[in-house]
């Protein structure tokens, strides 16, 4: 098994920080698959999330199996079911939906995982997943049928990701939706990186080198960024090593 949690922990511990591109499977083409991980391959990214809330079956194990292919980036699984789990990853987000009270994404699908992850030799990380509202409905609130949080209760969101972290998560991440209109604030991502001892992740809605930047500096550990390499790949070239900001350095570059 590879130890991607323990390598997330040591290079937060070298103060560097961390990016992972999200790969919907609904949204690639299969053919495009070498090109676009060509693109990962030459900028700053450390990982390759894969994963979205709608997916047919089967195909997140053969994308996961032409990612690797191409990358030695740790591929982790952002599942949003249980047919999305497949061994061909390193790693699995094992997401509990803790700004939701919908108790299938607390629990439930979790329970219904284990006969799949047994037959795995993935790296299980336990993640408590919070979803902050971000003006329109996203495909999370639709698919789980739950609220997100408000984001200007911010004592709220830092009290749910305090308590994941002492159930035991691993991670906190912080979803404002794929392609929201707006990201994460700065305020939401300071208090809750004061408040825990563990990783932050942040994702949804970030589209440019400044709100990249802007994360990082707020407390984000590692950014999500899906959309807007989706919409425009060129983006990649933006995020070229050497990184320009003196605080941020690439894993293995
Ligand atoms: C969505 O946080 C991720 O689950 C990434 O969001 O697609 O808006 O980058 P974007």
């Amino acid at each position: 098994m590879k130890h991607i949690y323990n390598d997330i922990l040591a290079s937060i511990s070298k103060g560097e920080k961390l990016l992972a591109v999200l790969i919907d499977p609904d949204k690639i083409k299969i053919d495009n698959v070498s090109g676009f991980i060509e693109k990962v391959n030459t900028s700053i990214a450390t990982h390759i999330l894969v994963g979205g809330s709608t997916v047919d079956e089967n195909i997140t194990s053969l994308l996961v199996e032409k990612i690797k292919k191409y990358t030695t980036c740790p591929v982790v699984l952002f599942p949003g079911d249980v047919t999305q789990i497949t061994s061909k990853a390193d790693a699995i987000l094992f997401l509990s939906l803790i700004s939701g009270r919908n108790p299938e994404y607390l629990i439930g699908k979790h329970i219904k995982s284990i006969s799949k992850l047994k037959e795995t030799n993935l790296d299980v990380i336990s993640t408590g997943y919070i979803l902050i509202e971000s003006g329109k409905e996203t495909a999370v609130e639709r698919v789980t049928e739950t609220e997100p949080l408000l984001r200007t209760n911010i004592q709220h969101i830092v009290d749910t990701a305090k308590a994941g972290e002492l159930l035991g998560m691993k991670l906190i991440y912080l979803e404002a939706g794929s392609g929201a209109k707006v990201s994460i604030s700065k305020e939401i991502m300071l208090n809750v990186k004061k408040a825990i001892n563990i990783p932050l992740i942040v994702g949804g809605g970030i589209r440019s080198k400044k709100q990249l930047e802007t994360a990082y500096d707020f407390g984000a550990d590692l950014v999500v960024i899906g959309t807007a390499f989706e919409e425009d790949e060129s983006f990649f070239d933006e995020l070229k090593p050497p990184w320009s900001v003196g605080h941020f350095s690439k894993r293995g570059k």
